[in-house]
């Protein structure tokens, strides 16, 4: 493994993936006052090896007043998979859903597509973001994905698919596009909330985390190019960190 601070992957990368990586990015900055998230600096950027092919990982990461941790990464495994992972935790004080974004892409195709708002509040979204996101036009892809059975923790307004052509791919960044606007708009008016509210927001916010955690699919690319020690404890402490106890006043 080696580290440095180099953000280069995204040169290399399957089109969909670089345009969505601009796309998110630029968002961000454009409705975001960003601060610097510093990750371990052994972990900012990862080399293993993965059944002869050389596993590359590049992470970015920022925070905001409401968000905790907002973290984009991009991985490659030599020219057969490409990655893009982008998770917003947003601090418990408020009473904002985790954005989740995974773009999952082989030999030129995209696999898997998805994004959602998830409720981590007892289930629920808040109104503001059901009233948004239901004034969003419906979308038909012709190759809609199952969700696995952790995926209880993801909302109606999930988008889950294998993008077909162009145009569908398309429409996905856009869809990308219009969750994160929404996002940063009502992260921008939100207020915190009660202290009881935070604990069941924290308890939702782990709940996330630990579904997530059961994705088979990610443990087994990391697992077989770090171990499973490693794999492990990246789980838990980059792609899902659980966040810290808040102590009580
Ligand atoms: N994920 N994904 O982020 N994953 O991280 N991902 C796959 O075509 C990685 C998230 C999600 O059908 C696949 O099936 C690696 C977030 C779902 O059982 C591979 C990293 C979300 C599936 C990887 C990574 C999320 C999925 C198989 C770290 C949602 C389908 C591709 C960089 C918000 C799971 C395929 C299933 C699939 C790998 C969802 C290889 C290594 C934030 C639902």
């Amino acid at each position: 493994m080696s580290t440095t601070s180099a953000f280069s992957l995204r040169e290399q990368q399957n089109p969909l993936i670089r345009q969505l990586a601009d796309c998110i990015e630029a968002v961000w900055h454009k409705f975001l006052d960003l601060a610097p998230y510093n990750l371990p600096a052994e972990l900012g950027y990862v080399e293993g090896k993965l059944e002869g092919e050389r596993l590359t990982i590049e992470n970015r990461c920022y925070q905001t007043p409401q968000f905790r941790k907002m973290h984009m990464e991009l991985a490659k495994v030599g020219p057969v998979l490409d990655i893009l992972h982008c998770v917003i935790f947003p601090r418990p004080e408020y009473d904002l859903p985790m954005f989740g974004c995974d773009l999952v892409g082989g030999r030129g195709q995209i696999s898997a597509a998805i994004v959602d708002l998830s409720p981590v509040n007892t289930g629920y979204l808040p109104t503001s973001y059901t009233n948004a996101l239901s004034a969003l036009p419906p979308l038909a892809f012709s190759q809609p994905r199952a969700l696995p059975d952790w995926g209880d923790i993801f909302s109606e307004y999930c988008t889950f698919v294998r993008p077909s052509s162009p145009e569908e791919e398309k429409l996905f960044v856009q869809r990308v596009q219009e969750f994160l606007e929404i996002h940063c708009s009502l992260a921008n008016a939100s207020q915190p909330v009660s202290p009881e509210q935070m604990e069941q927001i924290l308890a939702g916010q782990r709940n996330y985390c630990t579904k997530q955690q059961k994705n088979d699919k990610t443990r087994r690319v990391l697992e077989k190019a770090f171990g499973t020690d490693w794999a492990e404890h990246y789980m838990n402490t980059v792609l899902f960190d659980l966040p810290a106890e808040v102590s009580r006043s």
